[in-house]
C-alpha cells in the first residue's frame, strides 16, 4: 500500500515554513517536503518526511511517484524575481521545469488513483508589467486581465506556469483516447509582497518592506533600495496562508478562474518606514536607490482588484497596514528577536 501524503516543494522557504505550521496546526500529519537543503527543526518535527533534493531531477521524482499516493501539491520552490534576473536560464529552468515535472507527477499520481490531485501555484504580481510610472499611478487597481506583460525573467515564468497549470487542469493531451479533463484541480493566487514576522525572504524584489521592519527590530541600519514613493501591493504571511487554506478548501464549483488577485494593503515605502519609526524610535533607514531593482517595483502594479477572490471563496485579510504591526508583526518580531 502507498502512503497517503501531502507533498510541499521548498518546504524550507518562508511560504512553506508558514503552510507546515498551518497544515499540522490542523492535525494534518502526513505532509512529506522536497528542498535542496536539510529541513529545520521546526519542519522536521511536523513532518513525516522531508527529502534533500531537487524538484528537476526526474529520477526522484519518480521514486516518490512509486512510494506515495499524493492527495495534493504545494509547489513552492521558486526563485524570485532579483535572483532570477541574475541568473535567467537557471530561473527558467527551476520555475518552469520545475513546476512541469510537478504538473506531471500530479497528473500521473490522479490518473492512476482516478481522482484528481489538488495542486496549489503561488503565483505573483510580477506578471504584470505597467509600461510607465505615469500609467501605473493611473491604472490604480487592475483586474487579473489586464496589463500581463512582465518584464522580468520570474514574472515570465509565473505566467506561462498559470497557463500550463490551465493545460493540465483542462486540456491534457485532448487526442488521446481517454479524457484527462479535472484530474489535476490548479489553483492559484498572484501573491503581492509578503512579510513575516518569522522569517525574512531571499532574492526578491518586494524584499525591501520586511527587510527594513526585521533591521529596524535588531536595531540595525537599513539601505532602502527603492524610493519613498515606491509604491506595490503587500500581506501578512499569516493572511498569505490563511488565503491558500481558503482557496484550497472552497468546493471546486465555486471557482469562476484558476488565478485570482489578492490584496490587504499597498503602502509607500516611506509609509512603511514611518510605521516603523513610531515601534521602533531609533529606526535607521537610508534610501539608497538601485535603480534597476527600482524599475522592476515602478513596474509592478500600485494595486489589484480582488473582487473575484472575494466573491468566489469568500477572500478577506485580517491584517490592514494597521493591524498588520499592531497584531502581528510587532508582538512576534520583538518577541523573536528578545529571546534571540
Ligand atoms: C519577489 O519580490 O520576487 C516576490 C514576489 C512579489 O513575487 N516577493
Amino acid at each position: 500500500m502507498r502512503k497517503s501524503v501531502i507533498l510541499i516543494s521548498g518546504v524550507n522557504g518562508e511560504i512553506g515554513h508558514g503552510l507546515v505550521r498551518s497544515l499540522s496546526g490542523k492535525g494534518i500529519q502526513n505532509i512529506i517536503g522536497i528542498d535542496l537543503s536539510m529541513a529545520d527543526e521546526f519542519v522536521l518535527s511536523r513532518t513525516q518526511n522531508c527529502i534533500i533534493g531537487n524538484i528537476l531531477d526526474r529520477n526522484l521524482l519518480e521514486r516518490i511517484n512509486a512510494e506515495y499516493e499524493i492527495e495534493g501539491i504545494y509547489h513552492m520552490a521558486a526563485l524570485l524575481s532579483t535572483r532570477a534576473e541574475f541568473s535567467p536560464v537557471i530561473a527558467h529552468e527551476v520555475n518552469v521545469d520545475g513546476t512541469l515535472n510537478l504538473l506531471d507527477l500530479a497528473m500521473e499520481q490522479a490518473q492512476s488513483r482516478g481522482g484528481s490531485v489538488k495542486f496549489f501555484f503561488p503565483s505573483s504580481i510580477a506578471v504584470y508589467g505597467l509600461p510607465s510610472l505615469e500609467q501605473k499611478i493611473k491604472a490604480g487597481a487592475i483586474h487579473e486581465d489586464d496589463f500581463r506583460y512582465p518584464q522580468t525573467m520570474y514574472g515570465c515564468n509565473k505566467l506561462y506556469c498559470e497557463s500550463l497549470g490551465t493545460y493540465y487542469s483542462h486540456y491534457y493531451k485532448r487526442l488521446a483516447a481517454h479524457d484527462s479533463k479535472g484530474l489535476v484541480d490548479f489553483r492559484s493566487i498572484r501573491f503581492p509582497g509578503i512579510i513575516s514576522a518569522q522569517t525574512l525572504p531571499a532574492g526578491g524584489t518586494s524584499d525591501y518592506a520586511p527587510e527594513m521592519i526585521h533591521a529596524a527590530a535588531k536595531g540595525e541600519h537599513y539601505d532602502c533600495f527603492v524610493r519613498e514613493d515606491a509604491t506595490i501591493p503587500f500581506m501578512t504571511m499569516s493572511d498569505a496562508i490563511l488565503a491558500i487554506d481558503k482557496l484550497m478548501t472552497a468546493p471546486q464549483e465555486k471557482l469562476t478562474k484558476m488565478v485570482y488577485n489578492i490584496r490587504a494593503f499597498n503602502p509607500s515605502a516611506g509609509e512603511i518606514f514611518r510605521i516603523i519609526k513610531r515601534y521602533f524610535p531609533a529606526a535607521d533607514v537610508n534610501f539608497v536607490i538601485n535603480d534597476n531593482r527600482q524599475g522592476i517595483i515602478d513596474s509592478w502594479p500600485a494595486d489589484v482588484n480582488d473582487n473575484l477572490a472575494r466573491k468566489d471563496w469568500g477572500w478577506l485579510p485580517t491584517h490592514d497596514f494597521e493591524k498588520a504591526f499592531s497584531e502581528y508583526l510587532i508582538p512576534e518580531i520583538r518577541s523573536r528577536y528578545e529571546h534571540s
